[in-house]
């Protein structure tokens, strides 16, 4: 059923001109905001919406894009052809008819900022072995950004791989918060226990960072429960929009204006909470994380700046499409998924890979609404544990520098007709055995190729720990070209090209 809005047209054919007040919201105090879903047929066009700086939320049941738009924002849209259905006529309204009259409170039901660091305190206080709760950083106003790391030996930094969940990018989207509490509470009361819990907490360094925006999240809870950005200025700046790569690459998805709900800030890294990210991102060895968000029911990978996918699409793919076998949500790169956007947190965490090395990061959004009722989060919680906590097993053993290999008493001069040899010595850092493959790439300008791959072990278990040399050899033909050679030992997995670790020696062969 299409909602008639030849009375919205009318009032905003010119929706830019200054001194048209806005229609206000039932709810004193707040404008007339609109749920609207945007047709299909018409969201091919979506770029066009994109550019107009619109408040584009998710999709809907039936695969249409939904947004809040005020009315002038319909108009508008409705002027450039889009069919749009209002499902939702007065957001604000029905947000307070839906959970009760709880204005300077909205957060009621769900876990504010300062339960949160109430809850931090006192798991750590529970676990104080494998709990540790820190500020990482102060927002804008001031308060404390806090991480809560999981791991055994907690106050040490162990070579285990690392993983990052962060949740309250953006203030509007209080079930991602849950999401990540419930995690560490699942993870930190299982220890000991739950042999899967015990597994992750001794094997993996986990970090959790609840609310990246504070200042927004009190703002929803006090103010106004639609805010999305942080409070820069008042009109804020949207924190997943302000990451330093591809930053302001171009105005789709992401806006040079203050006031629209895309606005990327004045510069890169502009914001005290991106710059808390960047620094504790850079300052450890994350190798996955999930940046939790609300809603749509998916798991996004980069790249979101432009329609294309990172090199290692297949890998991304694959672990979205386990995650998603648990919980039906849709997977794929956000730009074509959802939509576009730059300067945002996973291309950034991805694509960056010269201050840090390339971290798998996925945008998970959860649900089909910002506020779901109070009754409904336990199971938008929970359809996200198995999935979460598959993902942070997979952070092990698929990495470089996971097998550090280091290649001693090698020769430097070589006969041809004689056996080259040297010591591999090879530990398994991983946390967990793994299956892995060695060879050995021998390259030389004077080869008449590029050079000869020559495996000289397959696939063998390198359990977990393992730490030993094995003498590794071959014959050199008669028949080689004499010169300068280089002998690289790899350990990884041949099928996928993975490399978990590395080390070369140059030989003369005469
Ligand atoms: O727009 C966003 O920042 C995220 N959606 S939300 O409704 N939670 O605001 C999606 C970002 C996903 N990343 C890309 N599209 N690259
Ligand atoms: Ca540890
Ligand atoms: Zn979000």
């Amino acid at each position: 059923m299409w909602t008639p809005l030849a009375a919205l047209a009318a009032l905003s054919a010119a929706p830019l001109i200054a001194g048209i007040t806005s229609p206000e919201s039932a709810e004193p105090g707040f404008p007339l905001v609109s749920k609207v879903a945007i047709e299909a047929s018409s969201s091919s066009r979506l770029d066009q919406l994109l550019a107009g700086g619109l408040d584009l939320t998710a999709f809907d049941a039936q695969g249409r894009i939904e947004g809040l738009l005020r009315p002038a924002d319909i108009a508008w849209a409705r002027e450039l052809g889009f069919e749009l259905e209002v499902v939702v006529e007065d957001v604000y309204a029905d947000f307070y008819r839906r959970h009760g009259a709880i204005a300077g409170n909205n957060l009621s039901g769900y876990s504010d900022y300062q339960q949160n660091v109430d809850e931090l305190v006192a798991l750590e206080a529970a676990h104080p072995t494998i709990a540790q709760s820190d500020v990482i950083g102060v927002s804008l106003e001031g308060r404390g950004i806090y991480a809560l790391k999981i791991s055994d030996n907690v106050a040490t930094n162990e070579p285990e791989p690392e993983v990052l969940l962060m949740a309250i990018h953006h203030a509007r989207e209080p079930v991602s918060n849950e999401t990540v509490l419930e995690l560490s509470r699942r993870l930190l009361g299982g220890y000991g226990s739950d042999p899967e819990m015990t597994f992750l907490v001794n094997h993996r360094e986990i970090w959790i960072i609840p609310i990246v925006n504070p200042d927004g999240y009190v703002y929803v809870d006090d103010s106004d429960p639609m805010w999305r950005k942080n409070r820069r200025g008042g009109y804020g700046v949207d924190i997943n929009r302000n990451y330093g790569f591809q930053w302001g690459y171009d105005n789709w998805g992401s806006s040079p204006s203050t006031w629209d709900e895309t606005y990327r800030g004045a510069f890169a890294w502009s914001e005290p909470e991106t710059q808390t990210i960047h620094n504790f991102v850079t300052g450890h060895d994350i190798k996955y994380a999930l940046s939790f968000h609300t809603y749509g029911d998916l798991y996004l990978y980069p790249w979101g700046y432009y329609y294309g996918t990172t090199p290692d699409n297949t890998h991304f793919r694959d672990i979205a499409q386990t995650m998603a076998a648990d919980n039906n949500y849709t997977y794929g790169p956000t730009s074509s998924t959802l939509y576009l956007v730059n300067g945002e947190c996973t291309d950034w965490l991805y694509g960056e890979q010269s201050t840090k090395e390339k971290i798998f990061g996925y945008t998970v959004e959860i649900g089909d609404w910002f506020w779901p009722s109070p009754g409904e989060i336990p199971g938008l919680v929970e359809e996200n544990m198995a999935p979460t906590f598959y993902f942070i097993e997979q952070a092990g053993g698929l990495h470089d520098g996971d097998v550090p290999l280091e290649l001693l008493d090698t020769p430097t001069t070589i006969d041809r007709g004689a056996r080259v040899e040297w010591d591999a010595h090879v530990r398994n850092v991983a946390g967990e055995d793994l299956s892995a493959d060695s060879w050995v790439l021998v390259t030389s300008t004077s080869l008449p190729s590029e050079g000869v791959i020559k495996v000289l072990a397959e696939s063998r278990l390198i359990p977990s720990g393992y730490d030993g040399t094995v003498r590794v050899g071959g014959l050199m033909p008669l028949s080689a070209p004499t010169g300068s050679y280089t002998f690289a030992q790899r350990i990884g997995d041949r099928a996928t090209g993975e490399i978990y670790g590395e080390d070369a020696f140059v030989a003369e062969v005469r």
